[in-house]
């Protein structure tokens, strides 16, 4: 069975490039798409993105039935809200790079505690 990677966005990662620049950058998600798909093969990646939390339960438990390697999030701002999020993530077997494209630790304290990084096999914030 193919490699496949599941890389997930939370809210308002669709402004992208528009979003507060001097915290987020100005790439574009869609070219953090092509940036992931060019990284690995190109069938090996499902790419997605929402602004509503059921939504990404849905496809948490879309990539446990998928039976997928791994998977990437950026949970946004559920990181520090969302108890649904974590705990589907609680029932995916395989690792879990939980990613912040700012160092979330350097930031406003609403930002400094992640509910996700309990669950999560690593962490990456503040390399764009
Ligand atoms: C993105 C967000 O939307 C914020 O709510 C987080 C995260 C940080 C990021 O750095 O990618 O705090």
């Amino acid at each position: 069975m193919p490699h496949v990677i599941h890389v997930l966005n939370g809210p308002n990662l669709n402004r992208l490039g528009k979003r507060e620049p001097e915290i987020y950058g100005r790439t574009t998600l869609a070219e953090v798409e092509e940036m992931c798909r060019a990284a690995a093969d190109p069938d090996m990646i499902v790419f997605r993105q929402t602004n509503w939390e059921g939504q990404l339960v849905d496809w948490v438990h879309e990539a446990i039935d998928a039976e997928a390697s791994g998977m990437v999030i950026n949970p946004a701002g559920l990181t520090f809200r969302s108890i649904p999020l974590l705990d589907s993530l609680k029932m995916f077997p395989a690792p879990i790079i939980e990613l912040h494209i700012s160092n979330i630790h350097r930031r406003d304290p609403i930002y400094h505690h992640s509910l996700i990084s309990p669950v999560a096999t690593a962490v990456i914030a503040g390399l764009g």
